[in-house]
């Protein structure tokens, strides 16, 4: 196994130089469970171990290592485990908003190429909910395609997929059944040696049938749907970077209802080219689509030509990251009053101490 097959390339190479320079070496993060790392390495399977200097410099829980990261490894004479130092900078990233008061993000997949963002055709089909997924995912870094899985379940699924492909703009739609004998092939054309797959979507979707179809043999566990509600029951359990046949590398996850925006930005503007487009039109930049003259939203949306349903999305999601950039904006004038505060009782103690050694 060398590392290309597990998805290094220069700039992973370049900015490794300063580690290959102190004896450690790259390897690729599988799996992760209580700060202990399952890694691939070209030496073959690792055990990494977090050491306490990078635990101790790590601020947020994105400075961890994250399935799919290449970290610096300090091997063990001996041994096939070796000691984490550091993580290499991420080419794409995907996240989640961990549980806690503060915004604080969670890292679900890193250095990902492709990202398949999965949704059923039954009653978890949800365009809107898609929109979503693709809009971070446009931020993320990787190539979106969505999947309309479990087209056996639905009465008329090239509908859907018109309906999908009209929000997807150029990514992909594939229309598929994880159980049908040809899901494999519908998947060929992505399965490239040392590119990296993820599968993204809410529990019971059929993300780990799909990996099972792609390996050619059941290898991830697959749980049944509820028949109530169509909410899966949370069969995958932990991420993890699988090696394939094909030589490409495939990420399983749990399901997710939803992904996080992690800056602030432009993936609203991305996703909704042709809301942005026609906002452009409007008579006044700082337009609020409200009751301005010459609001060129408003007379689209009277003519006909925007989506009143689409128009809401773009609203809501514009609403949501406005929400992100401010939620951020606050714990990083936190982090600088509590700086201050420091500083200042710092300065408070010199002073006193000079005081006491009269020195002032
Ligand atoms: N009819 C039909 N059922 C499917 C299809 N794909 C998956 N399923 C079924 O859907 C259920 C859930 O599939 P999983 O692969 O476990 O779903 P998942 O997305 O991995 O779910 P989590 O691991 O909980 O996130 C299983 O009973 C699968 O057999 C499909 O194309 N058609
Ligand atoms: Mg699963
Ligand atoms: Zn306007």
């Amino acid at each position: 196994m060398t590392l290309t097959h597990l998805g290094w390339n220069d700039a992973f190479a370049a900015s490794f130089a300063r580690f290959s320079a102190h004896g450690l070496v790259p390897a690729r993060v599988a799996c992760e469970h209580k700060h202990a790392y399952q890694l691939y390495s070209s030496a073959g399977p690792l055990e990494g171990t977090l050491t306490g200097r990078f635990l101790h410099e790590a601020r947020t829980r994105a400075d961890l290592p994250a399935v799919g990261d290449w970290v610096a490894v300090r091997l063990r004479p001996g041994e096939t485990a070796g000691d984490i130092h550091a993580v290499l900078p991420r080419r794409s990233k995907f996240s989640r908003r961990a549980a806690g008061p503060r915004p604080d993000e969670q890292i679900v997949a890193a250095n990902v190429d492709v990202v398949f963002l999965v949704t059923a055709l039954d009653a978890n089909y949800n365009p809107r909910r898609i929109e979503r997924f693709l809009a971070v995912a446009w931020e993320s870094g990787a190539q979106p395609v969505v999947v309309l899985n479990k087209c056996d379940l639905h009465g008329a699924p090239e509908a859907a997929r018109a309906e999908v492909a009209g929000i997807a703009l150029s990514a992909p739609v594939i229309v598929v059944s994880a159980l049908h004998p040809d899901c494999r092939e519908t998947f060929a054309p992505y399965l490239r040696p040392g590119h990296t797959l993820a599968f993204l979507g809410s529990s019971g979707v059929g993300k780990s049938t799909l990996i099972n179809a792609i390996l050619g043999q059941p290898q991830q566990s697959t749980g049944p749907t509820r028949i109530d509600d169509a909410r899966g029951r949370h069969t995958t359990t932990r991420r993890e970077l699988l090696l394939t046949d094909s030589g490409a590398l495939v990420m399983d996850t749990p399901g997710m209802r939803e992904l996080q925006f992690h800056e602030e930005g432009t993936a609203v503007d991305e996703t909704f080219q042709d809301v942005f487009e026609l906002a452009s039109a409007c008579r006044f930049g700082n337009c609020s689509h409200r009751d301005e003259p010459g609001c060129a939203i408003r007379l689209a949306l009277e003519e006909g030509r925007l989506d009143p349903k689409r128009w809401s999305s773009y609203q809501k999601l514009a609403r949501e990251e406005a929400y992100v950039a401010r939620k951020s904006d606050e714990a990083a004038a936190r982090k600088e009053k509590a700086i201050w505060k420091k500083t200042n009782s710092g300065q408070r103690a010199q002073r006193a101490w000079a005081h006491r050694n009269h020195l002032e």
